[in-house]
């Protein structure tokens, strides 16, 4: 009986112990446990900004890397809307805190969060490695891991809270940048669409719509100064300068130069109207004497009209000196030197509020009867319009009738000796051969020293003003029907290359006024109309 009533005795006590225990943990240690997880949730939360801002103040070891210009250079920053296939490295210049700071900013909080935590839970196994473990301690290793879980929990939160309000801050400021970006890009590159602007190299006759800029400070070369991630209106040299961005706004303040060669291009590259046009003809045709002087008449004739026309370049004002007194005093000019590619004559015209950067570009005729040397012609490529060169003295039909008296108007002439159509054949296979469309191109067939022609008999079409009528009378109609089947607009002129009296017909201007109104620069300065030379 006696071991009846302590087995009851001990299952009331055993019963009464498990509540004692149950209520223990219900009432005091599970809310102390869910206390102490929210504490250590709280604390993870303050933890997350208190990381933050650690890495941005960059204190000791706390702070990320910097993105250099070199970063930028070498490609290791990833530059937004860059083509992989571009032919240069990014410029060396420093990326803004959008490009990829904030990235490595980012990083870095992540990397300190995770070495602190892991710290802390080191430092945890250090101190429970060396406690004795009797089952009483369960609990304690469940509060001190647990917390150490809800403080992990705590920073992941606080983590996801600040990139939440980083992205409410940067995301507006990325598409505002992004948009400025644009606006302020499209606009510099659609007035220099407006305005046909490009810079021509008058070394390597490379053609770019965008120069490059060299660093007023250390001279570094930046081939892209468009407004990008490397800055919207101003950009930071890796020197430390800043630079104005826009094609627009660089070219006032650093000289622009060639992107291939490197060579400085003429003032208002890359801004200006530019106008390339190329004479083309054999050794002796009158090429030189026709750039002379329709550089003297063009002078003339647009400050006439009120527009204006200067040299602004040593080498083109020697020229432009030279050929004013060649023409002037009306001796013979000089064979142009061979082998040697030329470096065009360039004025600056301006008409108004417009301006335009106008190349004539006067090649050796021997490049022009060869076909291995025309190869070599890059500018022919990348002219808008072409001034072929016809000595009416290299045609057999006119020497044929210069006898007796006449021979010596041929002494006087120093003809030409290749005969024009195959000359023309020569350079426009080149172009084709390019893949130069010349069905876009405008041709100009200019015949020249006809002060030493139109007074003779056979030259009455030539004087009338029908210069095409001529050509095919004189047995160049072969010349005349390829010519206006190759490009998309072809015109005669009869041309003197002397000093003008007054102008008139024949001026030596005339084909290139035509050229550049046809471009769509207007000189002010119409050619005269046919009736007499052009038709
Ligand atoms: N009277 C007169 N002579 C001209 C005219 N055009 C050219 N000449 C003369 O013809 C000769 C050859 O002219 P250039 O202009 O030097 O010939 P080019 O085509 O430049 O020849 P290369 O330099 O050898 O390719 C020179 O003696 C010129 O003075 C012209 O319209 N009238
Ligand atoms: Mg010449
Ligand atoms: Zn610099
Ligand atoms: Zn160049």
């Amino acid at each position: 009986m006696g071991y009846v009533i302590g087995a009851i005795a001990a299952a009331i006590a055993a019963y009464l112990a498990l509540w004692l225990a149950v209520t223990i943990i219900v009432l005091f240690v599970v809310p102390a446990f869910l206390v102490v997880l929210a504490v250590c949730v709280l604390g993870g939360m303050g933890f997350a900004p208190v990381m933050a801002a650690l890495t941005l103040a960059g204190a000791g070891t706390w702070g990320a890397g910097v993105a250099t210009p070199d970063d930028v250079a070498a490609g290791r920053v990833r530059l937004l809307g860059r083509k992989k296939d571009e032919p240069f490295p990014p410029d060396k210049a420093w990326p803004g805190y959008l490009v990829s700071q904030w990235r490595l900013d980012l990083e870095q909080m992540w990397r300190n969060g995770q070495n602190a935590l892991n710290k802390l839970l080191q430092s945890l196994n250090g101190f429970t490695k060396d406690l004795e473990m009797p089952a009483l301690w369960t609990p304690l290793l469940i509060f001190l891991y647990g917390g150490w879980f809800a403080v992990v929990v705590g920073a992941l939160l606080g983590a996801a809270f600040l990139v939440a309000v980083g992205a409410v801050v940067v995301v507006p400021a990325w598409l505002g940048t992004l948009a400025t970006m644009g606006l302020v890009r499209l606009v510099d590159s659609q007035i220099r669409r407006w305005r046909k602007a490009e810079g021509s190299c008058h070394a390597c006759h490379w053609v770019t719509r965008l120069p490059a800029y060299p660093c007023d400070n250390c001279q570094q070369l930046h081939r892209d100064l468009r407004p990008g991630w490397l800055g919207v209106l101003w950009r930071t040299c890796a020197c430390g300068t800043r630079l104005p961005t826009t094609v627009l706004r660089a070219t006032k303040r650093l000289g622009p130069k060639c992107p291939r060669c490197g060579e400085t291009l003429r003032r208002g590259a890359g801004v200006l109207t530019d106008i390339r046009l190329p004479v083309f003809g054999p050794m002796s045709a009158g090429k030189t004497r026709l750039v002379y002087a329709a550089f003297v008449a063009m002078r003339d004739r647009l400050a006439a009209a009120g527009a204006a026309l200067a040299f602004e370049d040593s080498g083109s004002r020697a020229a432009f000196d030279e050929a004013t007194q060649i023409i002037a005093s009306g001796i013979s000019t000089q064979k142009t030197v061979q082998g040697q590619l030329p470096r065009p004559i360039t004025a600056h015209v301006t008409n108004g509020k417009r301006e335009a950067m106008l190349h004539l570009f006067d090649a050796a005729g021997e490049y022009f009867v060869d076909r291995e040397d025309n190869t070599k012609l890059e500018f022919l490529d990348t002219a808008q319009g072409l001034v072929f060169v016809v000595d009416p003295f290299s045609v057999p039909w006119v020497a044929d009738q210069l006898t007796g008296a006449r021979t010596s108007r041929l002494v006087e002439a120093h003809p030409a000796r290749e005969a024009p159509d195959q000359v023309y054949h020569v350079t426009v296979r080149r172009l084709t051969e390019y893949g130069v469309a010349t069905a876009k191109r405008r041709l100009a067939i200019a015949v020249v020293k006809s002060d030493l022609l139109l007074d003779l008999p056979f030259a009455a079409e030539l004087r009338a003003g029908n210069t095409r009528e001529w050509l095919n009378q004189a047995g160049l109609d072969n010349l005349v029907l390829s010519a206006e089947r190759d490009f998309a607009e072809v015109r005669y002129f009869t041309v003197a290359s002397v000093a003008e009296k007054s102008i008139d017909a024949t001026s030596p201007a005339n084909p290139f006024l035509w050229l550049m109104n046809a471009v769509g620069f207007a000189t002010g300065e119409q050619p005269v109309a046919p009736g007499r030379g052009a038709s």
